[in-house]
């Protein structure tokens, strides 16, 4: 891990810089009718999950490139986020995916409290075969056309519930592969009553206190039709299923022209929205670092959610989902959290109360740029020092380049192949 130290060292030469930028960026929010220090307030008090597979080097349908000191197992993982979220102070938790992280919860609980971290959602996996798997899910899961093997999907949902509960999570969030590849393989009716019947019994085994996640996505690995396409689909589930069953966004699960703050604004309007995978696309499920390719409509997803922040029930929850390819896995998840941040503290500048007289007025040019005000402002400034102040790094990536904790692990963990890196 990285010491105090060094984070210390790295903050020295850059906390003068900072305090002059923070003081300034201040006077200016100040004269909009903004108060820097309740904004760095609600930026310090915000968090987002990291994926316990995202510290792995992904790969695509051609290669994998494997890069130095992988994680070899979730405890290496856990290492790598406590780093993620020493020098950020963005990401307290982390979200398992089941069997890749499966291990005794005690030795979880341990190792999680070593490196100061928490359990975010489970997610559970039917999309590929294990080794020790008896029924395959080659012609999907859940939605199986045989019984047996739906069965086999529910019982590992309910045991990525069970592993959660000794690990203080509170939520299981489901995706699945299932779907079709050629017209007329499936009667998409009799698979969609399946794929429900199947889900609400995984519901039934749920604890009171936790929610069912269910995660959209346009297509892949089906290429003609999926289960779960759409938000629509999405809806109609946590509809059926009851209050406990909320829709998860992944942001790269819908084709590149959707208006996805809508989706957002839809499914906060009924009560549905439950969480998020955060991650950027240009073309399809590119799963791109956040904020990396369209950081506006980052910053649109936000401002619906700082629209409704004011009803005490909107809670969904935030979590990264993204592979990393060509750089080191923690500098992007770094990355990646403080441009999460980013869209939020931008969000909380704009001027609800002038924003809504614009809309009333019709005045729709006023109404954008008031938007466009609080997405152009630099808020870089409230960002690091809410990090600073946190014991964290005004400059995550020069500090854990500074650190030498890539190559310090690169030492210890032998180069495997299979580091469970996926795309979902
Ligand atoms: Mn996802």
């Amino acid at each position: 891990m990285i010491h105090p130290d060094r984070i210390a060292a790295a903050n020295d030469t850059a906390e003068g810089r900072l305090s002059a930028d923070y003081e300034a960026l201040g006077a200016h929010l100040d004269r909009r009718g903004i108060d820097i220090a309740a904004i760095k307030a609600k930026v310090a008090g915000y968090g987002v999950a990291v994926p316990s597979w995202g510290v792995g080097t992904g790969g695509t349908r051609f290669a994998r490139f494997p890069g130095p000191g992988e994680p070899r197992d979730i405890f290496d993982k856990l290492e790598d986020c406590g780093v993620i979220h020493k020098l950020t102070r963005a990401t307290p938790s982390v979200s398992l995916h089941i069997p890749w992280d499966a291990q005794p919860a005690a030795d979880l609980n341990s190792k999680a409290q070593e490196v100061g971290l928490t359990f975010d959602a489970m997610n559970s996996n039917t999309f590929q075969d294990q080794p020790d798997q008896a029924l395959s899910y080659k012609f999907g899961s859940l939605s199986h056309t045989d019984a047996a093997t739906r069965r086999q999907a529910i019982d590992h949902n309910i045991a990525c519930i069970e592993l959660g509960r000794q690990i203080g999570s509170k939520a299981l969030t489901i995706w699945i592969g299932d779907g079709s590849n050629f017209p007329g393989q499936t009667n998409f009716t009799r698979q969609f009553e399946r794929y429900l019947d199947a889900t609400r019994t995984v519901y039934d085994a749920l604890p009171d206190d936790w929610t069912l996640l269910t995660e959209h996505k346009i297509y892949e690995p089906a290429f003609y039709s999926t289960v779960v396409q759409d938000w629509g689909t999405n809806l109609l589930i946590a509809q059926q299923l009851g209050d406990k069953a909320k829709c998860l966004v992944d942001l790269g699960h819908h084709a590149p022209t959707v208006n996805i703050e809508m989706i957002v604004a839809r499914l906060t309007q009924f009560g549905k929205l439950g969480g998020f995978h955060f991650n950027d696309s240009k073309y399809g499920d590119d799963d791109l670092d956040t904020g990396s390719i369209d950081p506006y409509r980052l910053f649109l997803v936000f401002n619906e959610l700082v629209e409704a922040a004011h009803n005490p029930d909107f809670n969904p929850m935030h979590m990264l989902d993204q592979s990393h390819n060509v750089t080191d896995p923690i500098e992007s998840l770094m990355v990646s959290a403080t441009e999460v941040q980013r869209a939020y503290a931008q969000a909380l500048l704009v001027d609800r109360a002038a924003l809504a007289e614009c809309q009333e007025a019709n005045d729709a040019l006023m109404a954008t740029t008031l938007l466009k005000a609080g997405f152009r402002t630099d808020v870089e400034p409230i960002l690091a020092m809410a990090r600073f102040e946190a014991g964290g790094a005004i400059d995550p990536v020069a500090a854990y380049r500074a650190s030498g904790y890539r190559a310090a692990v690169a030492a210890e963990r032998p180069a495997v192949s299979g580091a469970g890196g996926g795309i979902v």
